[in-house]
């Protein structure tokens, strides 16, 4: 008798063991979201690739980078490869709180995104990069479509920096004009440097604008947890948005909570994914200077990095 209970035991977890190591990935297609910024599409390639090296099936979806968040925590979407903390933290975390989705791992990365400018501004302003002195100086960076005021070039309204409500809490002479793509913004720095006129504009590292001009981030006030919701928080006591981004931003990876019993594999996987500033950097690249294919240049990436992305299959 007490024999046989053992024997049943060890059938028992014998079948228990095949079941885990047979649970499989469904074959239903992961879905992952596309956005309007150079990193992200070759990283959400290159991560593709990886789960269709397993077997998965994959399917990209250009989606908003704010209503993604929503998206994720209903299942519609499987995950996210850059969440963004300057961009993205205040959505990010108001899903975290109605739940469905998960933060699954932290990139390498170290993150910033904020106002910044080329070099060559700061001959013509140099207090920079102190957001006062870049106040002062506002006039040098009015254009016929900002009148008297100092014209800020932002990201597309989707990255949905808060540069208006930053520019109302401080008292800033300066008007926000949103660029329609990143593109524009690349455009943008490429024709002041031309003539070396001065220009404030959103960007962003890692990214490979770094490496093509070199410049720097304005220092405003600075970030503290809080500071996009409790007037409390920042310098001033009766406003939100009273500092800048934060400098030391991080970069993370959010999926569905439910993708980890229908791909656990993948998920494994996801859990295992981290890129470095220079990875990221590089990425941004193959693209937005050698002009690859978003899909190209995941291919191109994970042909040059086995070392890096092979053990996160294993
Ligand atoms: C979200 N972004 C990296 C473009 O700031």
């Amino acid at each position: 008798m007490q024999k046989r209970t053992s024997c049943l035991v060890t059938i028992a977890s014998l079948a228990l063991a095949a079941g885990a190591a047979q649970a499989a990935d469904s074959t239903d297609p992961i879905i992952i979201p596309i956005h309007n910024w150079s990193s992200q599409i070759v990283m959400s390639n290159a991560v593709g690739q990886i789960f269709e090296q397993m077997g998965n099936s994959v399917e990209f979806v250009s989606t908003d980078s704010q209503a993604v968040y929503e998206a994720i925590r209903l299942g519609d979407a499987t995950l996210e490869l850059e969440v963004w903390e300057g961009a993205f933290g205040h959505s990010f975390r108001a899903a975290l709180e109605k739940g469905g989705i998960e933060d699954v791992a932290t990139h390498a990365a170290v993150t910033r995104e904020d106002w910044w400018y080329p070099a060559w501004t700061k001959e013509a302003c140099p207090g920079l990069p102190d957001w006062k002195a870049l106040n002062a100086c506002a006039a040098l960076f009015a254009t016929p479509e900002t009148g008297d005021k100092g014209r800020f070039l932002g990201g597309p309204v989707d990255w949905l920096k808060h540069d208006q409500e930053k520019v109302e809490a401080l008292g800033m002479n300066f008007a926000v004009v949103n660029a329609g793509s990143a593109a524009a913004l690349w455009a943008e720095i490429a024709a002041a440097e031309k003539d070396k006129t001065p220009i404030v504009v959103f960007n962003w590292t890692p990214n490979f604008a770094e490496a093509v001009w070199p410049g720097e981030f304005v220092e405003f006030p600075a970030w503290e947890d809080g500071c996009d919701k409790d007037p409390a928080k920042g310098p001033l006591p009766d406003k939100v948005y009273d500092c800048g981004n934060p400098a030391n931003g991080y970069l993370k990876i959010a999926a569905w909570d439910g993708m980890k019993d229908k791909w656990p594999a993948a998920y494994a996987t996801l859990q295992k994914v981290s890129f470095t500033n220079a990875q990221i950097a590089e990425m941004a690249k193959l693209v937005d200077v050698d002009g690859m294919e978003p899909e190209d240049a995941a291919a191109t990436w994970l042909a040059a990095n086995e070392a890096v992305w092979k053990p996160w299959i294993q």
